[in-house]
Formats: C-alpha cells, sequence, structure tokens
C-alpha cells in the first residue's frame, strides 16, 4: 500500500509546467492557466487520493469512474512488472497472440454467461464504440444487407471522443465543437423521468421512451439501420437509471426489426451495478458490448468490443478483417485487467455492491432528499446521482444550467470529498471495495456541501 510519495519534483515548478505546457482534456484551460496550473494528485490508498499539498480526499468517483477495485493495489503492480519482464509487447495482428490476452478474452466471455463468445480489444472506451460502430456495419454487409449503416443513439449519451464515438454520444458541446455528428448517426430521446417524464408514471413513460426507438427505425427504414446503443445506465449523462421497462421493451423493437443492439458497459460493468455488466442488471440482452474503465480498474488502458456468437461467428467466417490498433489486447494491460478480475472475485466485489454497500448506499443518500436544493436522489449499486433545482415542487432548474452544481463541486471538493457535477447532478461512482463507514463519511460531506451550496446560492 502506497504511503508516502517520491517527491522527484519541485511543486512550484510543476505547477508552472503546467500551466504553460499542458493542453487538459475536457477543461476549462483558460482558466487552468489563470489560476497558475491545474488540480496535482500524488498518491493514493484505498478509496482516499492526496493532492500535492498533501491534502486527503475521499474519491467519490474512482477516478472517472473506473478504480473499481481502489487505490494502492500492489498485486496489480506486481502483475505488470512480470508481464514487462516476461514480454512487454507482442501485438495480436497477423494471427499473434499472447498468454494474457488470450486469457483475458476467454475469462470475459465466461463472465458474460455465453452471451458473448468473443473479445476484439482496444485501448480506450473511445475506441471501443468506435470499433463497434465499424463491426456492426461489416456484419451487415457480410450478411448481405449493405444498407443497414445508420446507428441510432440517445442524446445525451456520452460514448467518447473519437470522431465516431463523439458522434454517438450528444453530449454538452461536442457536436457543435467537433462539427459533428459524422453521417450515418441518428438520436432519440434519453429515458430520463425525473427530467422528463411529466406527469406521466415511470413505467409508461419508459415505454414512450422506448417507442422513440420504434418511431425513428421506422423514419429512417428498418433496412438502413444497423443498431442502436446505448449505456444501461447513462453515466456522465448524470447517472440517468431508466424505468424498468425501457430495456426488455427497446430489446424487443429491435429484435422485431433486426436492429442490432449494442450495450456501452464502459462506466456500467465490472460491478459498478452490483452485477458483472449493465445489461445483466437492467434486463436485457445485447448482440455487442463496449467495455473499458473498471475492465483493469483504470490501472492500465484497456477496452475491448464483446460479441454474440451471431456477429462473431460471421466475422470469424469472413476471413480477412482489417482492422486494429498497435496496442490491441496489449499483454501488460491484460495481464493487469486479469489479475483485476481475479481481486474482483476472490473479495467478492460484485456480490458485496448487490447485497450490502449498494442497498446501504441507497438508504442513505436518499436521506439528501429532504434537503431544499434536492430534486431526487438516484442509486443503482454504487452509482449515484443527486440532482440540484431550484425549486423542488415545480422541479425547476437552475439557469444558467451547472449554476448550482458548480458551485456545490466546488464546496465538496475543498471539503475533502471529490464529487462530479453533470451540469446540476452530483454524480458518484465510488471504488466497490467502499465500506459502510465510508459511505457515511461520504453522505456527511455531501450533506455539508449541499449546505454550503444553498448558503452560497441565498447569500
Ligand atoms: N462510454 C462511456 C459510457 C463512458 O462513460 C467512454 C465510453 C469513453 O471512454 P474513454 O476511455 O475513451 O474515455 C466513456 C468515458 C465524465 C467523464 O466527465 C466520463 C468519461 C470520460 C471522461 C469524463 O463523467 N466516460
Amino acid at each position: 500500500m502506497a504511503t508516502a510519495v517520491r517527491a522527484n519534483y519541485d511543486a512550484a515548478e510543476l505547477r508552472r509546467m503546467d500551466s504553460e505546457h499542458h493542453l487538459h482534456p475536457f477543461s476549462n484551460n483558460k482558466q487552468v492557466v489563470a489560476e497558475g496550473g491545474g488540480q496535482i494528485y500524488t498518491r493514493a490508498d484505498g478509496v482516499y487520493i492526496w493532492d500535492i499539498d498533501n491534502k486527503r480526499y475521499l474519491d467519490a468517483m474512482a477516478g472517472l469512474w473506473c478504480v473499481n477495485v481502489g487505490y494502492g493495489r500492489s498485486e496489480l503492480v506486481e502483475a505488470a512488472a512480470r508481464q514487462m519482464t516476461d514480454l512487454p509487447y507482442y501485438s495480436g495482428f497477423f494471427g499473434s497472440s499472447t498468454p494474457p490476452a488470450v486469457q483475458l478474452a476467454g475469462k470475459l466471455c465466461d463472465l458474460s454467461n455465453g452471451r458473448f463468445s468473443r473479445v476484439l480489444f482496444a485501448n480506450s472506451g473511445s475506441e471501443a464504440n468506435d470499433a463497434v460502430a465499424w463491426l456492426v456495419r461489416r456484419y451487415w454487409d457480410l450478411v448481405g444487407k449493405p444498407g443497414k449503416k445508420t446507428l441510432i443513439a440517445r442524446v445525451n449519451a456520452y460514448h467518447g471522443s473519437t470522431m465516431m464515438a463523439a458522434s454517438l454520444g450528444n453530449w454538452g458541446q461536442m457536436h457543435l465543437q467537433g462539427g459533428l455528428p459524422l453521417p450515418g448517426v441518428a438520436h432519440v430521446r434519453q429515458p430520463y423521468w425525473f427530467g422528463e417524464g411529466g406527469g406521466m408514471e415511470p413505467a409508461e413513460f419508459g415505454r414512450v421512451c422506448a417507442k422513440a426507438v420504434e418511431d425513428k427505425i421506422l423514419e429512417i427504414g428498418p433496412d438502413k439501420v444497423a443498431a442502436f446503443i446505448g449505456e444501461p445506465i447513462q453515466g456522465a449523462g448524470g447517472v440517468i437509471i431508466p424505468p424498468e421497462t425501457y430495456w426488455p421493451e427497446v430489446q424487443r423493437i429491435c429484435r422485431k426489426y433486426d436492429v442490432l443492439l449494442i450495450a456501452d458497459e464502459v462506466i456500467c460493468g465490472f460491478g459498478r451495478t452490483g452485477h458483472w455488466f449493465g445489461h445483466q442488471a437492467l434486463g436485457f440482452e445485447p448482440d455487442a458490448a463496449s467495455i473499458a474503465k473498471g475492465l483493469s480498474s483504470g490501472y492500465m488502458p484497456i477496452s475491448g468490443v464483446m460479441l454474440s456468437p451471431r456477429i462473431a461467428d460471421v466475422l470469424v467466417d469472413s476471413g480477412d478483417w482489417h482492422h486494429g490498433f498497435t496496442y490491441s489486447g496489449h499483454p501488460v494491460a491484460a495481464a493487469v485487467a486479469l489479475k483485476n478480475i481475479e481481486i474482483m472475485e476472490r473479495e467478492g466485489l460484485v456480490e458485496k455492491v448487490a447485497k450490502d454497500t449498494g442497498p446501504y448506499l441507497k438508504e442513505r443518500l436518499s436521506t439528501l432528499t429532504d434537503h431544499k436544493l434536492v430534486g431526487e436522489v438516484r442509486t443503482y449499486g454504487l452509482l449515484g446521482a443527486i440532482e440540484l433545482v431550484k425549486d423542488k415542487a415545480s422541479r425547476t432548474r437552475w439557469d444558467p444550467p451547472g449554476t448550482a452544481g458548480g458551485i456545490c463541486r466546488d464546496r465538496s471538493i475543498q471539503s475533502g470529498l471529490l464529487m462530479r457535477a453533470c451540469g446540476d447532478t452530483m454524480v458518484l461512482s465510488p471504488p466497490l471495495i467502499l465500506t459502510r463507514q465510508q459511505i457515511d463519511e461520504l453522505v456527511d460531506s455531501a450533506r455539508a456541501a449541499l449546505d454550503a451550496t444553498l448558503a452560497a446560492l441565498e447569500g
């Protein structure tokens, strides 16, 4: 376990270089420069992380929704070191392979309970979604339906930052800033009951949102639609948990029109929902799934596309497959992912989320609904959302959006709790090792941040 950091830098110099040379992803870089550099973190252990000034935070986001087994896992370091010593790199191209890549592919298919039979590896969630778009289009070519090219996704989805992944997503300013979407992508409404359900019961609203998928398929023409893609629970969109009716109905519609169903499991996979995969929790059976983040708990970059036999067998039978990245199935990343899964199994982390900490987080976080700022609290496994509204009864939002969320995030960080704001929704995705005591600590800190936010808004 990491206790101290080897300080081979000068903090002031590091801040200066950050401000002068580092273009931060997804950041207001002007503000970073104005503040003389960004927030620099130097070490972490369990669910806690320390910044360069040695201040400790409870990382309620597990990095960016990924450090599922928590920080400071020396077993993962050893797995990486061992693999680097044996064979630091070889590719999966031209029929080659390495033991960890093979073992990981097999293990992942086992975890899917037979739903998936093959895995194509990549290095990030964005690459996985890019690849899955390529792959489903190729599938339809091979089965003699080359017209089926369009992918349907949802508004306020996040699927990544490559040109195709950002096209599939429809989040924040990405389309505007990237000159997107690329052709062949269409969007439908999201199953966001609190924000858009109006007077409808959740079950009815779920069916209405699923019907939007059917309407879009019919508008484009079933012979032109390749697939529908969605996160089982939208993450970056604000932890949007669809009504129970939604996914089974979307699946029925996709089957009816022979449209492939893709689950983006980048956040929902690997125990986050109390199941190995989010689709198992939400009750649907996708034809393909993209995975990343929790696959290696973020210790190494690795992602993949899991394929059902329906797609996999066609691709295999077709012979040559012209797609891949130098680091697809990187042996060090695969070795770390394998060890990460071994840790999750050995410590029963998925069951722990399902039976113990998930229900406890639900119970404790829902106590915040009495707060004047809180319109709704949502949880599923160890995913949580606290949605801030201007007026509870009418569900009136903040104008401009993010007014309350930005303040709450800053107050929360100041008090030592790392929470993220998606607009005015505070989101939580803590490491799966979080204990009941740490859940209490998290909820107490969140309430203090809400109080400080209210004071700032009313002050
Ligand atoms: N799909 C989903 C569902 C994601 O959440 C990606 C794909 C892309 O993965 P990569 O590895 O290419 O980043 C993601 C990533 C946020 C935030 O602000 C969320 C993500 C990434 C960065 C920030 O909540 N999710």
